[in-house]
């Protein structure tokens, strides 16, 4: 008998040992894969110092609801260092070109005239270029500068000062009066207009701001969904309205929607076609006036295509006339060796680049910082 209750005992506690070792582990194997895999393109970045580590899977797992995993997204600081690898085809014109030219030990007139080709290849612009490289002329002369790394300090104050290191980048986001922010994106089609709210809007959720995204791009159904697959990966709600809907009422009910539930800022994606212009810029006029029908719209981007180089300067122009653009995000500055756009837009808009895309991955859009950009065109190896 005792020998019966001893082996019942025993058989009791390996049948509950195992099923302790088995429940927890087939709870974990039903948790939704972690952030990584849906962003592929993180895996190509350059390792990063001080990259967040992968989220950590907490036990006990309470019942998984049923909804797509947010993402954390990357803070911002520090992000121009980690993508200036992305420049690399503007520094081997900027960088390793004008560098070559500096470093001869006499600069006669054919070289300065080397280095003027130099930038004005890289799109800085004839007049920007003709007015640096008077100023550098003069200093090295002035100064008697002789040793590369000193030439190269001089070249890069110089380009740092024609990108007026001054002026406000900041993001007008912050709520007010009860209020969300308002910020219209604006631009031609295939700028980058839907991928910059989304990577906008992840850069503020990381700062520990709310957002919500409306998507006045009704001309095609595509463009909506585009950008609410960038909201729900950060968990930011998306207002849409029916394909070929009036673009100026989504616009209104995003802001209505973003007062309602008390977001710090209302992201508006627009459409960009430039067939018409004048029917484009009649709806994007709309568009402005409706919003503001709930207060003013406080921030205004461009979004300007750095590939498409002088050509993109005169569309800008055309927006310029109708909204006032508070804001200048260059995209694409990775597939280009003309990275000295960023100068010429500054130069002929005068507003400032506040923001800059080097890649189509989610976290590749950096504030923009003048001495920084330069000195990650011009490369660290002087
Ligand atoms: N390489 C690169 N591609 C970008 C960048 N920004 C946007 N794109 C790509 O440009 C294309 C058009 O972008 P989209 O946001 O749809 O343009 P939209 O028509 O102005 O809304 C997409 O394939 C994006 O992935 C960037 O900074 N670098
Ligand atoms: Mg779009």
């Amino acid at each position: 008998m005792e020998y019966v209750v001893a082996s019942l005992i025993l058989l009791a506690v390996l049948v509950v040992g195992a099923i302790g070792l088995v429940v927890p582990r087939r709870r974990r194997r039903e948790l939704p894969p972690p952030a990584g895999p849906s962003v592929p393109s993180v895996d190509e970045l350059p390792p990063l110092i001080g990259e967040p580590e992968a989220p950590v899977v907490e036990e006990p797992v309470v019942e998984a609801p049923a909804r797509p995993t947010i993402e954390t997204p990357e803070p911002t600081a520090g992000r121009l260092v980690r993508l200036r690898a992305r420049l690399s085809r503007s520094q081997s014109v900027l960088g390793r070109g004008l560098l070559s030219v500096l470093s001869r030990d006499h600069l006669d007139d054919d070289a300065w005239e080397e280095i003027e080709d130099s930038l004005i290849s890289a799109d800085v612009g004839v007049e920007a270029t003709q007015a640096l490289v008077e100023r550098l002329k003069e200093r090295v002369r002035v100064l008697g500068t002789r040793t590369v790394s000193e030439v190269r300090a001089q070249l890069a104050e110089e380009l740092t000062a024609a990108l007026d290191p001054g002026m406000d980048r900041s993001l007008r986001t912050t709520p007010h009066d009860g209020r969300p922010a308002v910020v219209l994106v604006v631009g031609v089609n295939g700028a980058g207009k839907t991928t910059t709210c989304g990577k906008v809007a992840r850069v503020l959720i990381a700062d520990g701001r709310t957002v919500l995204l409306g998507a006045a791009d009704t001309f095609r159904a595509a463009a909506a969904e585009q950008l609410s697959t960038w909201g729900e990966r950060v968990g930011a709600e998306t207002v849409r309205g029916p394909e070929g809907g009036d673009p100026a009422s989504v616009a209104f009910d995003a802001v209505k929607r973003g007062i309602e539930i008390g977001v710090d800022t209302v992201l508006i994606d627009t459409a960009g076609r430039l067939q018409n212009k004048v029917g484009l810029m009649d709806e994007l006029g709309k568009v402005k006036r409706v919003v503001e029908k709930h207060g003013p719209v406080d921030e205004t981007l461009l979004i300007l295509d750095a590939t498409t180089g002088q050509n993109g300067l005169e569309q800008a122009r055309v927006f310029t006339d109708v909204v006032d653009v508070t804001g200048v995000v260059l995209t694409k500055l990775d597939g280009t060796a003309k990275g000295g756009i960023v100068i010429a837009v500054q130069n002929k808009l005068g507003i400032p680049v506040k923001l800059v895309g080097l890649g189509e991955g989610p976290d590749d859009l950096a504030p923009f910082e003048p001495a920084a950009f330069v000195e990650a065109l011009l490369g660290t190896d002087a």
